[in-house]
């Protein structure tokens, strides 16, 4: 039976763990998560201690000193993975901007042959509920933006709902990553697609979360704009 394990970076997310957890758990299939929390103040981390006591197969806590980004998050939680005999890594924001009950299309998606399958707001539409005019444009000038200079055939370059088959994350260099926020979420396709990896899009609905507050910050925007260009840069010299 194919393992799969859903990775759920956190920092202050008290008011979604407990619920985002449960919601994963009543799926059919048994995905296992890992939160990757950076010492929440809020708690986070306890929360999930106390729920791992009905749960000691399936939940796990990797827990780092302090807060360091999205992006290393997701690369402790793959190291951790690769460890141990996940056939399956998915990444989920906290906060039900994705929708837990899309994981079974994603997984689907890569059962059914795909290396990656990202979990796409814009591959039919601009599927987004919530969000402010001004953040819907950005996240999907962004994206066109990012299409534009990587020459990726992909709508949601920023995705960050997305399952890897283990083949990916053996292969892509988790060490030589550099970006945190939403470049890390560009920085990992990019390396698939620069590997020839096969890399689908399935349509999901992103919803603005409603509890705890949003991480997101002018850095990361600023990250992302001028990491794209270092990083199609940096491919011009180097073979995959
Ligand atoms: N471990 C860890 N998790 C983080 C960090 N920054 C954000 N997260 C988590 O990453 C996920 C995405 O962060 P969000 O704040 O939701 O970012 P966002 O979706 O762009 O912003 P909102 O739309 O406002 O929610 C959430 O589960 C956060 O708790 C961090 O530095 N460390
Ligand atoms: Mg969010």
């Amino acid at each position: 039976m194919a393992q799969a394990l859903v990775i759920i970076p956190t920092y202050n997310e008290i008011e979604n763990i407990a619920a985002i957890i449960a919601a994963v758990f009543e799926l059919e299939e048994p995905f296992s998560v890992l939160v990757v929390d950076d010492n929440s103040p809020d708690g986070t981390a306890d929360e999930v201690l106390k729920i791992q006591k009905d749960f000691p197969e399936r939940l796990h806590l990797l827990s780092r000193p302090g807060k360091s980004g999205l992006g290393t998050a997701y690369i402790a939680g793959f190291k951790w993975a690769l460890e141990r005999s996940y056939d399956y890594i998915i990444e989920m924001d906290a906060d039900f901007s994705h929708d837990p009950k899309d994981l079974p299309k994603l997984l689907e998606a890569c059962k059914s042959g795909a290396d990656v399958s990202i979990g796409s707001r814009y591959v039919n539409g601009v599927n987004v509920v919530n969000w402010s005019m001004k953040r819907v444009l950005l996240s999907y000038f962004a994206s066109k933006y990012v299409r534009f200079i990587t020459r990726m055939r992909i709508c949601d370059t920023t995705a960050g709902f997305v399952c890897y088959r283990r083949a990916v994350l053996e292969a892509i260099k988790l060490d030589k990553l550099k970006f945190v926020g939403y470049a890390f979420q560009i920085e990992m396709k990019f390396k698939a697609y620069k590997r020839g990896f096969n890399i689908t899009e399935v349509p999901v609905i992103f919803t603005d979360r409603t509890k705890g507050k949003s991480k997101m910050s002018g850095n990361i925007v600023y990250e992302a704009i001028f990491g794209v260009i270092s990083l199609k840069v940096s491919s011009l010299f180097k073979s995959y």
